[in-house]
């Protein structure tokens, strides 16, 4: 997927590798990985902030978001798969 993660008007790359693991890259050159395992990642600006969101939903059912790729907040409990599906919107 792609989005500006940064806010620098450059898109970056993140993505789902096979075993659940999520990756970004900036730069095109160095990937770097986001703790945890995923089984959906969303890029989409939730906040309205003008930088594109990650917001991925874990293997056990939580969300996290990522807000400039610093991780913000974990919902707590089971995935809302209306919310998630509104974000690929
Ligand atoms: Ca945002």
């Amino acid at each position: 997927m792609v989005g500006d993660f940064t806010g620098t008007g450059i898109d970056g790359i993140a993505g789902v590798a096979s075993d659940g693991s999520v990756w970004y890259t900036t730069d095109m050159a160095t990937w770097t990985n986001i703790p945890g395992l995923v089984d959906k990642l969303v890029v989409k600006d939730l906040n309205g902030d003008g930088v594109d969101d990650l917001v991925a939903r874990a293997s056990d059912g939580s969300i996290w978001y990522h807000d400039r790729l610093v991780h913000v907040d974990k919902r707590a409990g089971q995935a809302r798969s209306d919310k998630v599906a509104h974000g690929e919107r």
